[in-house]
């Protein structure tokens, strides 16, 4: 969707939480104006942000009057909820025989999405035939007929004719066969009485099941302005927001429609045919926010929550050795997109290279680790203060002195990472078991 990095100074924001046994005012207010800079950003009408900032600060100043823990899990629990109401809900395309009118105005993306469309339901098992009832654009009929040949789907049309509802009327008679019908239809440059009148002819003959506005994402809050004027012409069942991948104002687009009542049913996400998605409202919220998967995040970080409440004195004791750091680099390897979950837990900027260790560089430091005496695994100290220890581990090892001393450099960022966390204990905790694997993210 959008590319644009929307989330950083929120998940920022939302950092500034971390280990937080109380709700600090300063840093809501602080989270509310960059909530506010990305909404209006994305083009969100201001009345909206407004609205929903308004009610993200008071549920996060209540949190402190019941002094719950793990408040920074909370704040952003109230912020998904708020933002996914701002979003609308999730869409569930019916897999069922229907017929679908795709209209909207000049190069909003129906052509290219009647096919995408009819890829997506041909997917599910459908048979699907596509219409161009487009009397208007010069050559509608063969850009319809070539993407139906590349997505594999029936086409039909009527090179020259300008009835588009005597078309559509012919098209069904020949389509009858197929469980989905698709119709593209003619744009205009702004809404008119003839559009409107050309729509109305089409939908007497096709009687559709749904009838889908289709608007750029680049249109931004107008998307709401232009459903309710299609909605007064012909019936809108729904809307889809095409191009999102190029225009930040996508989440403008979606909460206008949402808000003028017209149902978010599919995003274009790019040019190609593969390019289109059911649109998810908890998946949106979550990619705006930076987060891939918050809703299982979220999830899991209430799990190690509280499985590590008892735990908490023994961390103290705990120290970082060379042992458990070579578990945790493996582990962390194995996990995939863990920096999601430090961003989450506070830690916005670990290094990314220090997650993703190549597969090489993790049997040398397991060769380099095996060569060390238990004194040195325990404490990497006694090495790091003498070069013939130093060449004793690389040579035993077959690595380079260059190499071990990168292990040790690397040893000391995850351990004053970890040191770091001391403030907050429960982190320290959370994240080794983390990284040991008792947390497997995705
Ligand atoms: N990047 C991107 N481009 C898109 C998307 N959907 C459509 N386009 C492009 O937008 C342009 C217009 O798309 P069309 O499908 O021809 O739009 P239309 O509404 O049929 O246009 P008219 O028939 O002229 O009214 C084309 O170049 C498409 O490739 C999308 O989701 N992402
Ligand atoms: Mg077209």
């Amino acid at each position: 969707m959008v590319e644009l990095d929307l989330g950083r100074r929120i998940r920022n924001a939302i950092s500034v939480f971390t280990g937080k046994a109380y709700i600090d005012d300063k840093a809501v207010k602080e989270l509310v104006k960059e909530l506010q800079r990305t909404l209006i950003s994305s083009d969100v009408d201001v009345h909206l942000v407004l609205k929903i900032t308004k009610e993200i600060e008071r549920k996060a100043l209540d949190l402190e009057k019941k002094k719950e823990l793990a408040i920074r899990e909370q704040v952003v629990r109230i912020v998904y909820d708020e933002l996914v109401a701002l979003l609308g809900e999730t869409y569930e395309p019916k897999i069922e025989k229907k017929k679908v009118l795709l209209l909207g105005l000049y190069g909003s993306g129906k052509t290219t999405t009647a096919a995408k469309l009819g890829k997506f339901y041909k997917s599910k098992g459908m048979r699907v035939g596509v219409i161009c009832a487009d009397t208007d654009r010069p050559a509608a009929y063969e850009q319809l007929q070539q993407l139906c040949e590349k997505a594999g789907l029936e086409f039909y049309g009527e090179k020259g004719e300008k009835d588009s509802a005597g078309i559509v009327k012919r098209g069904l008679l020949k389509l009858h066969n197929f469980d989905i019908t698709i119709v593209d239809s003619s744009g205009r440059n702004a809404l008119e009485g003839d559009l409107i009148d050309e729509l109305k002819r089409i939908v007497d003959v096709l009687k559709p099941d749904e009838n889908i506005l289709v608007v750029s994402a680049d249109i931004g809050q107008v998307a709401g302005k232009q459903a309710k004027a299609f909605n007064e012409g012909v019936n809108v069942n729904g809307i889809i927001v095409t191009k999102s991948d190029g225009s930040a104002k996508a989440g403008g687009a979606i909460s206008a429609a949402h808000h003028a009542d017209a149902k978010v049913m599919f995003i274009g996400t790019g040019e190609h045919i593969d390019e289109l998605k059911v649109y998810d409202s908890k998946k949106y919220v979550a990619k705006l926010l930076g987060f891939p998967d918050l809703e299982a995040l979220l999830e899991k970080v209430k799990t190690v929550e509280a499985e590590t409440q008892i735990d908490q004195k023994k961390l103290l004791e705990e120290k970082l050795t060379m042992k458990t750091f070579l578990e945790q680099i493996k582990a962390a390897k194995k996990m995939g997109p863990l920096k999601d979950v430090f961003t989450m837990m506070g830690a916005p900027d670990v290094p990314e290279e220090m997650l993703q260790q190549s597969e090489g560089k993790m049997k040398k430091f397991e060769a380099m680790i095996n060569s060390m005496t238990p004194a040195e695994r325990d404490d990497p100290e006694i090495l790091k203060k003498s070069s013939n220890r130093i060449g004793r581990v690389a040579k035993g090892s077959g690595c380079s002195v260059a190499e071990v001393k990168e292990l040790l450099q690397q040893f000391d960022m995850i351990n004053k990472m970890m040191y770091g966390f001391k403030k907050d204990r429960g982190m320290r905790r959370k994240i080794e078991k983390m990284m040991k694997g008792g947390f497997k993210f995705q």
